[in-house]
C-alpha cells in the first residue's frame, strides 16, 4: 500500500514538472512572438555589443550643446560621423586652446569617440554627399542657428523624401514664438530658462552656475528625445523631427522654482532663510542662497582651513529623522526636546541660528572627517569638492566617470566618462577625432565611393580647405 503511494506521488510530481516546463516554454515563445525579441543573449555580461551598436548618426553639430548629446549617443555604441567645415572645423577645435596648435579641451572633451568628415556643405558635390550620408545614416544631429541647416538645402521635406526613417533632431535656444530666430549661448538659456533670476543670494544680482545647463542640459534631453524617436521608428518604419529649446531644457531643470512661484500665492516659503530672517517675500521666486530646494533645510557650513582653502566647505542637510543625532553631535543635546527646535516646523523661522551653531562644529574638523563622522550617523552632507580633487579622485576613475586618452598632438588629457552606466553596454571611451581625420575612409567604406570618384572629390574643392591662392594668382 505505502509502496503504491509513493509511487502515485513521483507521478504526479513528474506530471507536474511536466506542465511547469510546458508552461515556462510557452510563456516564453508566446512573450518572444508577441514583443519580436530575439532570445535573451547568453554572452557574459558586457560582451554583447552596446546599446546603440548599428545605429549612424550624421553629426551636425558644433560649440556645445549638441556635441554632448551626440558624444552621449556615441558612449552608447553609435558610430558618429561628424560633418565638419573643411579647413576650419568646428569653431571650438580653437577656442580656450592651451595647447598651442591642437585641439582645445574644449574640443576634445565634447566630441570623443567620434569620426571626422570635412564636407563644404554649400559645395555642389559636397551637397550630393551629404545626400549619400543622409540615405545610410538613422538620425542627423544639428544645433546650427534658426534656418542654416535649411539655408544648405537639408529642409525636412528633403530629407524625409531621401529617406523617410530619419530622424532629425535639433537644439534650438528657443521653441516657436517671439524668440525662436535668436542665437542662443549658454547663459542665454540659463536666464531665459529661469535659472539665474532664482540663483544667487537675495541681496546680490542674479547669478549663472556653472554646470552647463542649458549646453549639455539640453544636449542630454535631446540623446532622450533621439532614443525615444528610435524607439518609436521601430514600431512605425518612420523617422521624425526632434526639438529641445534649450530655454525649455533649462525650466525643465529649475522646475522647483516654477512649483515654489505658484505655493507663494498661498503664503511665504517658510523652508526659504529669508522666512526665518523676517524678509517679506515679493512677488517673483526670490534667489534663496544655499537654502537647499527640497523640504530638508540646507546651508554651506566653514570647515577647517576655510581661512585659506575656497573649498573648505560642506553642505549640511538638518534631515528631520537624525535631528536627535545631529543635536548630540554639535553638542546641543538639549535641542532634541526645547519645543523652539525639537520639531521641523518650530525649527523653520531659526534657521540661520541652528546652522551657525553647526558651522561651529564644522570648523572644528576638515571636509572629509565631517563626512566620515556624519555618514556614520546617516546625516546627509556633501563635501564641497574642488575640480582639482575630482581630477584625482581614484573612485572616480575606477568608474570610468574620469577617464584618461591619449592624443596624439596634444597628449593625454581627462575627459568625463559615460555618467550613465549600463551593465549589458559597457562605454567605449576614445580621444575625439582630428580635423578631417576619417573624411577617405567614410567616404570609401561608409559611402563607396571608388578610387577615382574619391580622387574627383578631392580635386573638386568640397572636402578641402579652399587654396590660398599664390602670389602669382594673386597678383
Ligand atoms: N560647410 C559650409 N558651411 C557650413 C558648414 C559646412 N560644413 N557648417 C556650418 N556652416 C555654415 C552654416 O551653414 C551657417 O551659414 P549661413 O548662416 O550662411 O546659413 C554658418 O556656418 C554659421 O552657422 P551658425 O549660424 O549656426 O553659427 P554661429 O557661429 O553664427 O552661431 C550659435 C553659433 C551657437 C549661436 C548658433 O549656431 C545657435 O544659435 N545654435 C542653436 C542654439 C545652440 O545650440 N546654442 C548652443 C551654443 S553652445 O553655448
Amino acid at each position: 500500500m505505502a509502496k503504491r503511494k509513493k509511487a502515485a506521488k513521483a507521478k504526479s510530481k513528474a506530471a507536474a514538472k511536466k506542465t511547469a516546463k510546458k508552461v515556462v516554454k510557452f510563456t516564453a515563445k508566446k512573450l518572444a512572438a508577441s514583443n519580436g525579441l530575439p532570445r535573451p543573449s547568453a554572452k557574459p555580461w558586457g560582451q554583447a555589443g552596446r546599446a546603440l551598436d548599428g545605429v549612424r548618426i550624421l553629426d551636425f553639430t558644433h560649440v556645445q550643446s549638441g556635441p554632448t548629446c551626440t558624444q552621449l549617443l556615441a558612449y552608447m555604441g553609435a558610430d558618429c560621423i561628424k560633418v565638419e567645415r573643411p579647413g576650419i572645423g568646428d569653431i571650438t577645435r580653437g577656442q580656450l586652446r592651451d595647447v598651442k596648435g591642437a585641439d582645445s579641451l574644449y574640443f576634445t572633451m565634447i566630441n570623443g569617440s567620434k569620426r571626422s568628415i570635412t564636407i563644404d556643405s554649400k559645395h555642389a558635390k559636397g551637397k550630393e554627399i551629404l545626400d549619400r550620408l543622409v540615405k545610410l545614416c538613422d538620425v542627423l544631429v544639428e544645433n546650427f542657428a534658426p534656418g542654416a541647416l535649411d539655408r544648405m538645402g537639408l529642409t525636412w521635406e528633403h530629407i524625409h523624401k531621401l529617406n523617410p526613417r530619419m530622424i532629425v533632431a535639433s537644439v534650438k535656444g528657443f521653441g516657436p514664438g517671439p524668440y525662436e530666430d535668436c542665437k542662443v549661448y549658454e547663459n542665454v538659456a540659463q536666464c531665459a530658462g529661469g535659472s539665474a533670476s532664482t540663483t544667487g543670494f537675495r541681496d546680490g544680482p542674479p547669478l549663472v552656475t556653472g554646470s552647463q545647463i542649458g549646453d549639455s542640459g539640453t544636449g542630454l534631453h535631446l540623446a532622450l528625445g533621439i532614443v525615444s524617436a528610435l524607439y518609436q521608428r521601430n514600431r512605425t518604419g518612420r523617422g521624425q523631427r526632434v526639438l529641445c529649446a534649450m530655454q525649455d531644457g533649462v525650466l525643465n531643470l529649475a522646475r522647483v522654482k516654477l512649483r515654489d512661484q505658484q505655493r507663494l500665492k498661498h503664503g511665504p516659503l517658510t523652508e526659504y532663510s529669508q522666512y526665518g530672517e523676517g524678509v517679506p517675500f515679493g512677488k517673483a521666486t526670490p534667489r534663496a542662497g544655499n537654502d537647499s530646494g527640497g523640504g530638508q533645510p540646507g546651508w554651506i557650513l566653514k570647515c577647517k582651513g576655510w581661512e585659506s582653502d575656497p573649498d573648505a566647505y560642506i553642505y549640511f542637510i538638518t534631515q528631520a529623522p537624525v535631528w536627535t543625532a545631529i543635536c548630540d553631535l554639535i553638542g546641543k543635546p538639549e535641542w532634541k526636546t526645547d519645543p523652539d527646535y525639537a520639531t521641523p516646523p518650530a525649527r523653520l523661522p531659526r534657521l540661520r541660528g541652528i546652522f551657525d551653531a553647526i558651522e561651529q562644529w564644522t570648523m572644528t574638523k576638515t571636509k572629509f572627517e565631517v563626512m566620515e563622522i556624519c555618514n556614520k550617523q546617516d546625516i546627509p552632507v556633501g563635501p564641497i569638492l574642488s575640480m582639482k580633487e575630482i581630477a584625482e579622485e581614484p573612485s572616480l576613475r575606477a568608474t570610468g566617470t574620469v577617464v584618461e586618452v591619449d592624443h596624439p598632438t596634444r597628449g593625454a588629457y581627462l575627459t568625463v566618462g559615460n555618467p550613465i552606466k549600463l551593465s549589458d553596454s559597457i562605454a567605449d571611451v576614445r580621444r575625439s577625432p582630428l580635423l578631417g581625420e576619417h573624411t577617405d575612409e567614410i567616404l570609401r567604406k561608409v559611402l563607396g565611393y571608388s578610387d577615382k570618384e574619391v580622387a574627383e572629390i578631392k580635386a573638386s574643392g568640397a572636402i578641402t580647405a579652399p587654396e590660398k591662392p599664390t602670389k602669382a594668382e594673386a597678383a
